[in-house]
């Protein structure tokens, strides 16, 4: 149970022993206490994802019907410690730091300092944030972009934590003021879904729901590290592990989570503390493998089908689900039968056994949902290697029935939400042409940025004014070092965000940080507490109630600072009555409904029923709104010639993940508790034998250096070398610590998700005090403390 104290960094996480478990809850307490939080009787967290409750700030993972009495997760507790904490950032703060220095403490550190707790206004004098009022911060913003030489030269950012009602109203404000530039955290995460699963199967999200993990037969696992990063879905990996249902992991990292689980719900586990065996099989493909891996198994079920076929036998393939519902089924099959194991097994890092294997499993399962998360998502092939897993499941007609399904697991709490609510730079037609109707005007029809382009038009010079609703642009984003530098430039920068991050430090000539109230926190409005709603990975819409007092007498609403915002500056030419909205949130959501009746009739009634209600989902209806009218068999063909050289061959492939304990660029402290690793976020785990190939040691301290487009050396250094159990040719690293390495060109080619998941790298030893120095210098290393 105990954590080392000194602790060598090793990596070893083969252990034997369980994740989840005591060390889960003792983990909570830990970071309750360090943000002043007592947990005894804590109402808040038992009202977490509660059906009167407030849905956790952390994953959208969905709220079962009946909750456990502790419906949360250790991750979601820290989350909530980090929102709730004691701690703050006055404008006393800020008049001793000035964003210079700012600029060289850690994420950790500038996090850590707690909520802010008034509206400030960098004053350029001083290189400091100094106090202003909300309304001499609104009409300041409404004056700027008004004088705005083009309504395109404005770039509107939000990250998923922001609420259906205020995304609504953002994405109104934007689209009033004339633009439909929309970037947005999806861009860097699940983009890849929102357009590769339209062209399979007609729909940008998954098709399962709670109660098919309770009759799946099979759930395959394909780059999610659901321990960590969705610790609510292991309640259900666990459940299905015991009724014997088989999970089989697909991961580059033996991640412990999906090796075995005690959960702290089950008395059976906390007393034997060795938990649950989750995944029956685990395949450690090699970084972007996934894709031919699939291609692998799914030919496995064809060349059975055809051997069933010779021999009289029933057939393996849901015959008739293919012919009613599927188009493409045989150039898919052909593709497939005349692709050599060889190339497989070179590609995927797995055996042709293997693959049969798992082909084995999906051929005697009934009912198979197959999940993915950034491991798929995040490569230039993201989007080709998702329909391979589609394809996986036409074949035995797993879409549209109890049990089966395709399962994307989001992010963000709200990112689903959002995009629904039209945060979508390229909205389509209906949805426009209903936005101009029920709002008397006309919507631009011209497409905006996403992230990519958001960022190339900073880099042309072609932005002028920032504004970012929550999250941490400029420390997500691909390519800071080269992008970031242009901000200055810029007119404005407006973060409306609770804590300080590295995005205050990266600012225009103008620059306001607007702290608004939290997602736990009561948002009362003309003396009534006002509930939003979110929208999670299921397709399930539900309210939001907070309960704490706000961090700071201060703070607004985000629906209240768009508000301010969106009157200061469409002034006179705007109908909306932005005030009757702040008054009553229950107006923004008869908008809503009028906008979008097919998903949102009935709204204000029907987010009164627990766990809420169920948006349309076509394919889980088996209705395909496809091109073809059909779901698509869809491959890529011609991509694995014979002499094509497998990743990793001249260069290792980087994949930047999560540890245990950050939310993406909020770092809570520096162990990754289930990976073994302790003390230090700046590491490489690298497979021994390519350290020994490489001339290094455990240890010693290496640069990146991207190898890719040579024109603009792109460097990381300062990382400690430490062996892991991770396929040849590969190595992980902490985002965002290496958000630097990733050219902003390497993306997924249809979506533009950056493909965090594979940076092409070269490793070059340094010397310790190197390390240290450089380390400093880019505020990598605690500063502050
Ligand atoms: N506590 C916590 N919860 C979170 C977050 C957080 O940071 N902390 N972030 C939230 C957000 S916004 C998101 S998008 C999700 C992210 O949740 P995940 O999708 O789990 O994200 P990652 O940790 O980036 O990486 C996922 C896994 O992919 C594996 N992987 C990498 N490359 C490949 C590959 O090529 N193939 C395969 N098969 N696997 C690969 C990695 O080893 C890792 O286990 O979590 C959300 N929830
Ligand atoms: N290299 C690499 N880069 C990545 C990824 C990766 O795996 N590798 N993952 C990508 C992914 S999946 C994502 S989703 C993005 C995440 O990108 P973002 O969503 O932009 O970043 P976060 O770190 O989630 O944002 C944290 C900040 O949100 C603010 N915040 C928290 N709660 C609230 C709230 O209730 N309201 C408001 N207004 N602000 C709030 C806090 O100030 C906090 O500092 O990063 C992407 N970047
Ligand atoms: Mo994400």
């Amino acid at each position: 149970m105990s954590e080392p104290k000194n602790p060598q960094l090793q990596g070893s996480q083969s252990d034997g022993s369980a994740a989840g478990g005591w060390p889960a809850l003792n983990a909570v307490n830990k970071h309750l206490l360090h943000q002043h939080i007592l947990l005894k009787g804590n109402r808040t967290l038992l009202s977490m994802n509660k059906p009167d409750g407030f849905d956790c700030p952390s994953c959208a993972w969905p709220d079962p019907k009946k909750p456990h009495t502790f419906e949360y997760c250790e991750n979601g507790a820290k989350a909530l410690a980090w929102e709730s904490t004691k701690k703050r950032v006055t404008p006393e703060f800020f008049a001793q730091h000035t964003v210079s220095e700012l600029a060289t403490w850690s994420d950790h550190d500038l996090e850590d300092q707690g909520r802010i707790t008034e509206p400030m206004r960098y004053d350029a004098g001083s290189d400091k944030y100094l106090p202003v009022s909300w309304d001499e911060a609104f009409a300041e913003i409404g004056q700027e972009l008004r004088q705005l030489s083009d309504p395109w030269k404005l770039e509107l950012y939000t990250s998923g934590r922001t609420s259906n009602e205020a995304a609504f109203l953002y994405q109104l404000f934007g689209r009033l003021y004339g633009m439909a530039n929309f970037p947005d955290c999806s861009n860097m995460c699940h983009e890849t879904t929102s357009v590769a699963l339209p062209e399979s199967i007609g729909v940008g999200k998954g098709t399962t729901t709670l109660e098919d993990f309770e009759n799946a037969d099979a759930i395959f696992i394909f780059g999610q590290n659901p321990g960590t990063n969705s610790p609510r879905m292991m309640s259900e990996l666990h459940a299905a592990a015991r009724r014997g249902a088989s999970i089989i992991s697909f991961n580059p990292l033996r991640e412990k989570a999906l090796v075995r689980f005690a959960s702290p719900q089950d008395p059976r586990d906390m007393l034997s503390r060795s938990g649950v065996k989750i995944s029956s099989q685990y395949h450690q493909v090699r970084i972007g493998g996934d894709m031919i891996a699939v291609q692998g198994i799914c030919k496995a079920v064809i060349e059975a089908d055809d051997a069933a076929q010779r021999e009289g036998l029933p057939r393996v393939l849901d015959v008739a689900f293919i012919d009613e519902h599927t188009h493409g089924l045989e150039p898919f099959a052909d593709y497939c039968r005349q692709l050599p194991w060889e190339i497989i097994e070179r590609h995927s890092g797995l055996t042709r056994q293997a693959l049969e294997d798992v082909a084995a499993v999906y051929m005697r399962s009934e009912r198979v949902i197959c999940c993915w998360g950034m491991g798929i998502t995040q490569h230039k092939r993201g989007g080709d290697a998702m329909q391979q897993i589609i394809n996986l499941l036409l074949l035995r007609g797993n879409i549209g029935k109890l049990g089966a399904g395709a399962c994307p697991i989001r992010g963000h709490s709200n990112v689903q939400g959002d995009r629904t609510m039209g945060i979508y730079e390229k909205a389509g037609e209906p949805f426009l042409a209903s936005m101009s109707k029920v709002f008397g005007f006309e919507a631009s029809r011209k497409g905006g940025h996403d992230v990519a382009e958001a960022c190339e038009a900073l880099l042309r010079g072609e932005v002028e004014a920032f504004i970012s609703m929550g999250g941490n642009f400029f420390r997500a984003i691909p390519d800071i070092d080269v992008v970031c530098p242009t901000v200055s430039r810029l007119k404005m920068t407006v973060l409306v965000n609770t804590k300080l991050n590295r995005s205050a430090t990266v600012h225009g000539q103008k620059a306001f940080l607007l702290p608004c109230i939290a997602r736990s926190e009561l948002d009362m409005q003309n003396g009534v507490a006002q509930t939003v709603t979110v929208e999670d990975s299921m397709s399930m819409v539900h309210g939001s109630t907070g309960m704490l007092e706000p961090a700071s007498k201060h703070l607004i609403s985000e629906v209240a600072i768009i508000a301010g915002m969106a009157k200061a500056t469409l002034a006179s030419n705007s109908k909306v009555d932005w005030d009757s909205y702040v008054n009553d949130y229950a107006r923004i959501r008869d908008k809503i409904e009028a906008v979008l009746p097919e998903q949102f009739y009935d709204f204000n009634q029907r987010i009164k029923e627990p766990g809420g209600f169920r948006l349309p989902n076509g394919a889980s209806e088996r209705t395909w709104n496809t091109a073809s009218g059909k779901a698509n068999f869809l491959f890529p063909e011609g991509v694995f010639d014979e002499d094509d050289t497998p990743p990793g061959a001249d260069h290792l492939q980087l994949m930047t993940i999560r540890s245990h304990d950050q939310f993406n660029t909020t770092v809570y402290s520096n162990d990754d508790r289930y990976r073994g690793i302790y003390g230090d976020r700046m590491v490489v785990m690298l497979n021994p034998q390519d350290i020994e190939r490489l001339g290094l040691k455990a240890g010693d301290y290496v640069e990146f250096q991207t190898a890719l487009d040579v024109t603009t050396p792109r460097r990381a250094p300062g990382f400690k070398v430490i062996p892991f159990d991770v396929p040849q040719g590969c190595c992980a690293a902490y985002y965002p610590e290496t958000n630097g390495l990733l050219p902003l060109a390497n993306r997924d080619s249809r979506s533009n998700t950056p493909a965090a998941k594979s940076i092409p790298v070269n490793l070059v030893r340094m010397n310790p005090e190197e390390a240290q120095v450089a380390l400093q210098r880019r505020g990598l290393i605690a500063a502050a403390s």
